[in-house]
């Protein structure tokens, strides 16, 4: 194994059971950090691959993610508190090396209390039905019992998101996955700009001829992918539901308008 040299900043252990406060994480090293992809898309420059290894002293390159994501909890209720005043911002990323900071260091979901819920947001979309980006879009979720989910189920999730893997390229559907921790249950999300009606008249879907049951396809081909990544079987669903109707209703638990 390559030896990493001692001096320099020393990234937060990875192998701590402990939490450590998000601020202590090297989420952003000081001095120059290097993009490995050099401005190419596929990692690539000059025939030249950059790792971290290419400046292991300072921990400071970084594989950047094609968007730029934002992680949000919501802490459980202590008494009676508004949805939005437990809905909190954690943390903003847009690399590979920033995610893994991230994640190595901040509870897993095992180990949160009832009623928190993780949230994974392409950056300026607030994880809310109300969100101009979401109001118009809907959710498909799969709800696993006590014990059937676990922290890689939430992992493979996160990582299908930004590895922008759950969508193809121009869909643009995809707006974050969310994970619920509740009592009997998990329940695992996956949000999308669009709920399958018709485009607006005059918007670029319309005039690009697209109808009701190309957006329905699309959509379903993303749950399809969906359920691949939770590792379901043939025999179970995901189902997708419409913000409108969870906000109507003021339950996520909305009719589904279809499943796959
Ligand atoms: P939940 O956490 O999505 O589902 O919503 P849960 O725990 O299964 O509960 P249920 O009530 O849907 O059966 C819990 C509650 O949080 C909802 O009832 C809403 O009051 C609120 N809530 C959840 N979301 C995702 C939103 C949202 O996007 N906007 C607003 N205003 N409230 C929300």
């Amino acid at each position: 194994m390559a030896e990493v040299a001692s001096n320099g900043p020393t990234p937060a252990s990875t192998t701590s059971s402990e939490p450590v406060p998000l601020d202590t994480i090297p989420v952003s090293p000081d001095g120059a950090v290097t993009d490995a992809t050099n401005g190419a898309t596929n990692g690539h420059s000059d025939g030249k691959i950059v790792t971290v290894f290419d400046d292991p002293a300072n921990f400071n390159v970084k594989h950047a993610l094609q968007n730029t994501w934002t992680l949000w909890f919501t802490k459980p209720p202590s008494g009676k508190q508004d949805w939005s005043e437990l809905l909190k911002e954690v943390i903003t990323f847009d690399s590979v090396e920033e995610f893994w900071g991230i994640y190595n260091n901040i509870t897993p979901a095992s180990e949160l209390a009832q009623k928190s819920d993780y949230h994974l947001f392409k950056s300026g979309v607030r994880p809310e039905w109300e969100d101009p980006q979401n109001k118009h879009g809907g959710r498909w979720s799969c709800t696993f019992k006590s014990g059937k989910a676990n922290d890689s189920t939430w992992l493979d999730v996160m990582l299908a998101a930004i590895g922008e893997t759950l969508e193809d390229e121009g869909d643009n559907e995809v707006m974050g996955v969310v994970i619920n921790i509740r009592r009997a249950f998990w329940r695992v999300g996956l949000w999308t700009r669009t709920a399958g009606q018709a485009p607006k008249k005059g918007s670029a879907a319309a005039e690009e001829g697209q109808d009701k049951e190309l957006g329905k396809k699309r959509l379903e081909k993303i749950g399809k992918n969906f359920k691949n990544y939770l590792q379901l079987p043939e025999t179970e669903q995901v189902e997708f539901s419409g913000h409108a109707d969870s906000a109507h209703s003021g339950s996520s638990r909305a009719k589904a308008k279809f499943a796959v």
